[in-house]
């Protein structure tokens, strides 16, 4: 790979971080107080499918935020404060029956050519293409707006939309699926058009291939312009690239790996509609890069750190504490960048994009500051939802090594933030002497549209940032002027176990125990003879984890499994078997199956092909 090292360690930890980063948030915002939130913490969830309606004791107000969305149903009380109306409609919705085990098949690798299928995707687009390879374009997925949400009925004059969906390398069947969820999820008269702009991906086929399927299928004809443009240019400038070819009164930016749920559009154009100055953002639900499993996001806020990363954040104490306000938008001090709307005129008078970024990275910061600073708004709207395929790490660079995150940081914090930037240059010292190109013209702009400066900025879109320069006892005010998650139901710590049993493999007496003490981190796993002990007694935990002796979790890996701190976050720690005699033992992550060489005493256990029954089917000794 011709990336320089730092780069290539920077994009692997900037995306790493970023992939995760909304799930351990969400692992994060379950727990009672900051003290306990180590990332890997083990706290169990609880997560009750959305009841579906006990609200109807006459204990809601409905949600009027927008003059011309009507409710169904008259108003009632208007303050409300019930914990357990607000932890109702917090609550994530369920996964409809079945789907798991329907999503757990489609990843089994069956053959050397699923193996193959599942590598080089993996290595191309580091998400699960086997499974994607094997779902509907039009499949279904869970509806996680609450239930307040179903009661608001938006003005039918809404503005129309163009989507503006630029990629780079994307795995076609990914983005047939983001297309045709548009499509099947959108009423026709706010669907200007969807533009696609291809950022000269080099990926064998996929331009024809996606030229093709748009010829030769009419209403996606109809709806879908595909661009291409004629050197890489980065998401920044393809996205510039493709608003400008936009004849929607308004935009919408997507990711070209994301699927819209039910109702999504209506909200956000309605939020367009009541201000053309303010900017909706959907909340960003779960499509795991494993499984393809779409799971509901809490309601939460973007921040950032003065390493200028974007970050999730609790919202403000109090943001929720009717039940009006979820469904009112969220005040969010910035955007993860991906999936927002705004009105296409103002897009342009706020100066599009800074066309100096290159890549990937801070223009989502550089957009959230100057709207905020020059007169617009920014917010979430918790009754629009759009699903988004969060990858573990990112699968391309940039074409000459260099880390554009940080330089198009360095640009954002030399046009729009003062002197705080100090704060920035001393988190990245690495940016020092770094040339981040000409900034006059973006710094004309911020004159000319007479922007507020940062400070004003901190003080009153988010004056609960943490300052280098705040003693003690300032950051606790801060902290507690945020959510500490008092309403929320996931409140027990304790790991949830369910079953408890002992592998030991069909027709042998030979059981799978630890190499090594079953505290040791890395210790592979190997037959003994069956014995009632420790080091064989696995815990399944409602997660689908196998947990030996109640200590370590069972993790996959290349070529064999080992005994890991569980990290609560699926994938190769997540575990799938039949419940009964003779059960393959399938990993989520790596589509294959715990196994052996040979049924004898002393053989590790490896990741085998599902396919083998005499050395891959075990009996749980319950
Ligand atoms: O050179 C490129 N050209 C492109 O067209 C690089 C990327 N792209 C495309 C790419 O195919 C994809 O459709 O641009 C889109 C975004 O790239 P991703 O999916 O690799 O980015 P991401 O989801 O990891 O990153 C988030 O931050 C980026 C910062 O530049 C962008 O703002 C992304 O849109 C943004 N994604 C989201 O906000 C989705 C929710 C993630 C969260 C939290
Ligand atoms: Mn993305």
């Amino acid at each position: 790979m011709n990336l320089n090292k730092p780069f290539f360690y920077g994009i692997c930890f900037a995306s790493v971080t970023w992939a995760i980063s909304l799930y351990l948030f969400w692992q994060l915002s379950k727990s009672a107080s900051f003290d306990s939130l180590t990332p890997y913490s083990s706290i169990s969830t609880q997560q009750e499918g959305l009841h579906d309606n006990s609200l109807s004791h006459g204990e809601y107000e409905k949600a009027n935020h927008a003059k011309d969305n009507v409710l169904k149903k008259p108003n009632h009380n208007n303050y409300v404060n019930s914990e357990k109306l607000i932890k109702e409609l917090q609550v994530v919705a369920q996964k409809p029956k079945g789907h798991d085990q329907v999503l757990t098949d489609l990843g089994m690798v069956k053959t050397l050519g699923d193996q193959k299928i599942r590598d080089e995707g993996h290595k191309i687009h580091a998400f699960n293409v086997l499974v994607s390879n094997k779902l509907s374009f039009h499949r279904e997925i869970p509806d996680t707006r609450n239930n307040l949400c179903k009661d608001v009925v938006y003005s039918k004059d809404l503005p129309a939309a163009s989507i503006i969906i630029c990629f780079y390398n994307e795995h076609l069947p990914t983005l047939l699926r983001t297309i045709h969820s548009i499509l099947d999820r959108t009423p026709s008269e706010y669907l200007e058009e969807i533009i696609l702009i291809d950022d000269y991906s080099d990926l064998h086929d996929l331009h024809s291939n996606l030229t093709k399927y748009i010829n030769e299928n009419k209403e996606v004809k109809r709806r879908v312009t595909l661009l291409k443009t004629e050197r890489r240019e980065g998401l920044i400038r393809a996205r510039m690239f493709g608003a400008r070819k936009a004849t929607g009164e308004a935009l919408i930016f997507l990711d070209s790996h994301i699927e819209v749920n039910v109702g999504w559009i209506q909200p956000l154009l309605a939020r367009i509609k009541e201000n053309r100055t303010n900017v909706a953002i959907p909340v960003i639900d779960i499509i795991n890069a494993d499984t393809f499993t779409y799971t509901s996001s809490p309601l939460v806020r973007g921040g950032f750190n003065w390493g200028l990363h974007f970050k999730w954040e609790n919202l403000p104490t109090g943001t929720l504490s009717k039940a009006k306000d979820f469904v009112k938008p969220i005040k969010s001090p910035t955007m993860a960048g991906g999936l927002f709307a705004m009105d296409r005129n103002y897009f342009v008078d706020l100066g599009e994009y800074d066309a100096g970024m290159d890549i990937w990275g801070g223009e989502n910061l550089e957009i959230s500051f100057r709207i905020w600073m020059c007169g617009g708004r920014l917010d979430i709207i918790p009754c629009s939802r759009v699903g988004h395929v969060f990858r573990h790490r990112r699968p391309y660079g940039d074409p000459d090594g260099k880390d554009t995150m940080l330089r198009n940081s360095l640009r954002v914090a030399h046009v729009w933030m003062d002197d705080y930037k100090d704060y920035f240059l001393q988190q990245r010292p690495d940016a020092k002497g770094l040339n981040y190109g000409d900034v006059t013209g973006r710094i004309a702009l911020r004159r000319r549209l007479k922007c507020y400066d940062f400070d004003w900025y901190i003080k009153h879109v988010y004056p609960e940032l943490a300052l280098p320069s705040d003693n003690e006892e300032r950051l606790k005010n801060k902290w507690a002027a945020l959510e500490q998650d008092k309403f929320q139901p996931w409140h027990s710590r304790k790991r949830n176990y369910i079953d408890q049993y002992q592998l030991k493999l069909t027709n042998t007496s030979l059981c799978v125990q630890s190499n090594k003490d079953i505290k040791t981190k890395g210790s592979l796993l190997i037959l003994r003879s069956c014995l009632r002990a420790k080091n064989q007694l696995w815990y399944e935990t409602d997660k689908s984890e196998l947990v030996l002796g109640q200590l370590l979790c069972l993790q996959s890996g290349q070529p064999s499994p080992y005994l890991y701190k569980c990290h609560e976050m699926g994938g190769n720690q997540e575990w799938k078997h039949k419940g009964e005699n003779k059960t393959p033992v399938y990993n989520i992550a790596a589509g294959t199956c715990l196994g052996v060489d040979k049924p004898k005493i002393g053989a590790v256990i490896m990741m085998k092909l599902c396919t083998d029954p005499s050395l891959n089917m075990w009996d749980l000794v319950r």
